[in-house]
């Protein structure tokens, strides 16, 4: 059962599996057997036999690895390998919607009707009529093509980026191209462990209520997947890269000790119109969730959600990043700007295409973009006053230092400037006077630059710019830090001005 025929057009990397008999008895075993004249069952292609798993192939199916559909571990149940039913599918005309939503079904071995992936029928539809003909007449092919050279793609299973782990993970934008085809068709296994966010199956985004943000977030990533089906020269994609990188530090003794060095404010310039994904060249905060990507694949439409819709490559990090603890965060390398958008949350919609020229280094083949996850705590209105303590004072310094903190590619005296902004202070209801002190304090203590983003609140910018100038002038760093310690509650700003000689 393990061997199929494979056809492989090296041209178009087609594929087609043609043992129909053994996917009529995986397909009758699931009850999803499809009536004899489907579409689905058609005469194979001329192949050329390829043996399941490819030679070589190095798998890991434990605790460590992301578990890939094309693993032989991946089973229908009863030692079946799921990949020759995944592959017979995928290798099949897909010509309009419906046949979409019901290859979707198959996979995922659900028996509901095809009409209740609405969301992703939306997203289709909304597209206009001649981009849905090249939807399915091109791009969609192109991507079950991509879809099955998984197994050549990933010769070995991709190690995941574990608590404490400092690893870094460098896909070519094929690979990650391949891995989010995948998420599109939900052909991962779902057995992720509760301390990784979901498998990057896109099924929470196909189906349930088609919210118009959810069906937005699907109308960048099909525009994604048509930018990568048509690109000019598909070798790009091969030799561009994408690295996914986890960062401890230990906080606890470092933080200390950068206050001790009395480092001086670091310069700050204050943003009231522009976002943070347009300071090309910065280390881009991304407002995280301790699971990276938060409600991207589901119902979340804010900061983060919206940067990873964006720049798809970066949901690639939702599957090999495990929670964040307090002295962790997560950074992205590459990752491309596909699409812009308007609105926001309720109102976030995919606005045009974006092609992106950030330089892209010759010898690593990354895009100098560097997105930067830190996830502040979360407060609820009953618990808003906790971000005051002292442990939680603590705790966001230390998570803001680990953002911060130098990256392999910078030497001394040449760091990034940080773009930030109301980091904490939406979803998770922190203080924005409180965040940006911790933020401004954290830069200082690695000597970056800061620019903040107020999201177009040109009240906030004015208020920021007279702290700012006030406390450079009169304060030290060490000394707000003890001010904050003492302080306890909302105003700061107004208490940090107590502290400073009236003008
Ligand atoms: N550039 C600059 N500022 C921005 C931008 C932008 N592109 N987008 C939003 N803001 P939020 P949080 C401002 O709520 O509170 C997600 O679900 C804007 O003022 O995304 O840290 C994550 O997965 C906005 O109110 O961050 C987490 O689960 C503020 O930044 C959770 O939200 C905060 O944005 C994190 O929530």
């Amino acid at each position: 059962l393990v061997a199929y025929w494979y056809s492989l057009d090296r041209t178009v990397h087609s594929a087609t599996v043609v043992t129909l008999h053994w996917l009529e008895e995986v397909a009758a075993a699931r009850e999803l057997l499809p009536p004899a004249q489907s579409p689905y069952f058609q005469p194979p292609l001329p192949c050329q036999q390829l043996v399941y798993p490819v030679e070589g192939y190095v798998d890991f199916w434990d605790a460590t690895h992301l578990h890939l559909p094309s693993s032989p571990h991946s089973q229908l149940g009863n030692g079946i390998p799921l990949w020759p039913y995944i592959a017979g599918l995928l290798a099949q005309p897909i010509p309009h919607i419906t046949a979409l939503q019901r290859t979707i079904l198959q996979i995922v071995g659900d028996t509901s009707s095809p009409r209740c992936l609405v969301p992703l029928y939306k997203a289709v539809q909304s597209l206009p009529p001649a981009d849905q003909s090249i939807f399915f007449d091109t791009v969609l092919p192109a991507m079950q093509a991509l879809a099955l050279e998984l197994p050549l793609l990933f010769p070995a299973s991709v190690p995941l980026l574990t608590t404490g782990s400092n690893a870094t993970v460098v896909l070519t934008k094929r690979q990650a191209a391949c891995l989010l085809v995948h998420g599109f068709f939900c052909t991962f296994p779902e057995d992720v462990p509760d301390t990784f966010p979901h498998a990057i199956n896109f099924w929470r985004l196909h189906s349930g209520r088609a919210d118009h943000s959810k069906v937005q977030k699907l109308v960048c990533l099909l525009h994604y997947f048509c930018r990568v089906a048509c690109v000019a020269d598909p070798s790009t994609l091969a030799r561009e890269t994408v690295s996914f990188a986890r960062v401890g530090l230990d906080v606890a003794a470092l933080v200390p000790s950068a206050f001790a060095t009395g480092a001086p404010w670091a310069p700050v310039s204050v943003r009231s119109t522009g976002a943070i994904e347009t300071d090309e060249g910065a280390l881009q905060m991304d407002f995280a969730n301790k699971f990276a990507g938060g409600g991207v694949l589901g119902r979340g439409c804010v900061q983060e959600e919206i940067r990873f819709v964006i720049n798809p490559e970066c949901i690639v990090s939702c599957a090999l990043t495990q929670v964040l603890e307090n002295n962790e965060c997560f950074v992205i390398q590459g990752a491309e700007q596909y699409a812009t958008y308007c609105g926001y949350g309720g109102s976030f919609a995919f606005d045009a295409d974006f092609v992106d020229t950030t330089p892209v280094d010759a010898v690593t083949g990354r895009r100098n973009t560097v997105i930067v996850g830190i996830d502040a705590t979360k407060y609820a209105p009953h618990t808003v006053r906790h971000q005051f303590r002292y442990t939680d004072v603590v705790r966001e310094i230390g998570k803001a230092f680990v953002g911060f903190a130098p990256l392999p590619d910078e030497a001394p005296g040449t760091l990034r400037p940080v773009a930030t902004g109301n980091w904490g202070c939406g979803v998770f209801g922190g203080d924005v006077e409180l965040k940006f002190m911790l933020q401004w304090i954290a830069a200082s203590l690695h000597g970056r630059r800061m620019t903040y983003y107020t999201f177009g609140n040109a009240v906030l910018g004015d208020a920021l710019n007279t702290t700012v100038e006030k406390v450079a002038q009169h304060l030290s760093v060490q000394q707000v830090y003890q001010i904050l310690k003492a302080h306890g509650g909302p105003r700061l700003f107004e208490a940090l001005s107590q502290h400073c000689p009236a003008d």
